[in-house]
């Protein structure tokens, strides 16, 4: 069955042959259904697909060829057009009535030609056997992979501690409500429900995201959590009324141990990092505490509130955290405390003023990684600021392991950098794979994204 695009009409099979761009491969997210098998899915492979151009009332199918890949879309052509692009057809991989070469004759279907080319050939099979020599075709099991790597270890009534989107500096208790292709709606047991019993508090993320852990995370690392306000009556939202089951390390992405002994983290030590409320900021910053398991409490330089709590948790693997001079030495710019001068400022300067230390660049995780994305690719991504939203991208700049997203018809200011490996990336077809509602692009064109009109003002919004 070809399900709807629950993306409000937006075609993206239109939108990049329109603006002649390449879709970001499904093998470039280490995290997505399928990743590892996409290595196989080429342009040329033969499917057998539903035959739309038949006057039949039975469902029939065709023989088609895969003539373009964007993600998990594919523009397929059936076999007897030959040259004849006019019918071609985008499809999703994943969710469309496609199979392998077989697949008919196996599961008693019909193979029919699509009324037109059906007049110009005669003797279908030998046509058919021509055309098929040496072809290559999805594996059989295709589907039933895709169904197997879209299982989630969540549910609803699972107990987490999530970052608390109104004080960044701590953790919250929140209770799973909605899974959807790995995204999570989380309710903070606090939230408080309004007058028609809608959510007052919820946060979206992936289960592989950095900023949900298992219950008991914070203790065990040191990190501030908020107490649940127990007079808070959460019962007669639905989530709640399941029972309720506590998550376990296990249920989550397992981060490379850190042995912290010996040159180590230390507290006042300087850092680049990313701006956790402005993340298309990279930012002069200091390690403000060091917790255990290889967290660290982070702090934006002549910015921060002096209370800690706009301090920013990291993990010493995060991509998030750079070491001085990163910045410089890969052309971006870095955002300079209040009063400093791009012009003038040095770190050497500023170390000395500050008479503090730099952390040392082993520490940080910025090795190389080949991930195969590059600037000008289309994908779907998560606004890390609304983090409800998953909207259409393009990859703007690739450096070390970072890439800047840039979302399509919004400011620049919207721009955002993430890691190749973030769980918050998708594949271009995913939105309508998980069935999760896609943002589109926000005015008429990319292009024309400076008029006035067309553009989304900026809220620093957790
Ligand atoms: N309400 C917000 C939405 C921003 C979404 C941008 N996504 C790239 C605003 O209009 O500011």
């Amino acid at each position: 069955t070809i399900r709807k695009d629950a993306s409000s009409g937006f075609n993206w099979g239109c939108y990049l042959e329109k603006h002649g761009c390449l879709a970001a491969p499904v093998s470039c997210f280490r995290h997505v259904p399928l990743c590892a098998q996409w290595e196989d899915i080429a342009v040329g492979l033969q499917v057998e697909v539903l035959n739309t151009r038949t006057t039949l009332l039975t469902k029939v199918y065709w023989i088609a060829t895969v003539i373009r890949l964007a993600g998990y879309k594919a523009l397929l052509r059936y076999v007897g057009f030959e040259d004849d692009d006019s019918p071609d057809f985008w499809c999703n991989l994943g969710i469309a009535d496609v199979h392998p070469i077989g697949w008919c004759a196996v599961n008693s279907k019909l193979l029919v030609p699509p009324q037109e080319i059906n007049k110009h050939i005669t003797g279908w099979k030998s046509y058919l056997m021509q055309r098929l020599v040496g072809a290559s075709t999805i594996p059989v099991d295709f589907h039933a992979m895709m169904a197997e790597s879209m299982k989630c270890p969540f549910r609803q009534g699972v107990r987490v501690e999530v970052v608390d989107r109104s004080l960044v500096s701590r953790t919250r208790t929140a209770v799973v409500d909605t899974v959807i292709g790995g995204r999570l709606r989380l309710i903070y047991e606090d939230a408080g429900l309004g007058a028609s019993g809608e959510v007052l508090s919820d946060f979206w993320c992936h289960m592989l995201s950095p900023l949900i852990h298992p219950i008991n995370w914070s203790v065990r690392v040191g990190h501030l959590i908020k107490e649940t306000d127990k007079s808070v009556d959460m019962s007669s939202h639905p989530a709640f009324r399941k029972v309720l089951c506590d998550s376990v390390p296990s249920q989550f992405k397992k981060l490379r141990t850190v042995y912290m002994e010996g040159g180590f983290f230390k507290e006042g030590m300087k850092l680049e990092a990313i701006d956790p409320l402005n993340l298309g900021n990279i930012c002069v910053a200091s390690v403000r505490k060091v917790l255990f398991d290889g967290y660290l409490m982070v702090g934006i330089d002549g910015v921060e509130i002096g209370d800690g709590s706009d301090w920013f948790c990291y993990h010493v693997g995060s991509h998030a955290i750079l070491p001085t001079g990163y910045c410089q030495s890969n052309d971006i710019p870095l955002t300079l405390p209040p009063g400093y001068d791009q012009a003038t400022f040095t770190w050497a300067k500023y170390l000395e003023e500050m008479g503090a230390e730099a952390a040392p660049r082993r520490l940080f995780n910025t090795d190389a990684v080949e991930h195969g994305f590059a600037p000008g690719m289309k994908l779907e991504a998560v606004d890390l600021m609304e983090p409800r939203l998953v909207c259409v991208a393009t990859v703007q700049r690739c450096v070390g392991r970072l890439l800047l997203l840039h979302f399509d018809g919004w400011e620049s200011e919207f721009d955002q950098w993430v890691d190749c490996e973030s769980p918050d990336i998708y594949p271009v077809g995913w939105c309508e794979l998980a069935g999760y509602q896609l943002q589109p692009p926000i005015g008429p064109e990319p292009q024309e994204r400076t008029s006035k009109k067309s553009v989304g003002k900026k809220k620093r919004r957790y």
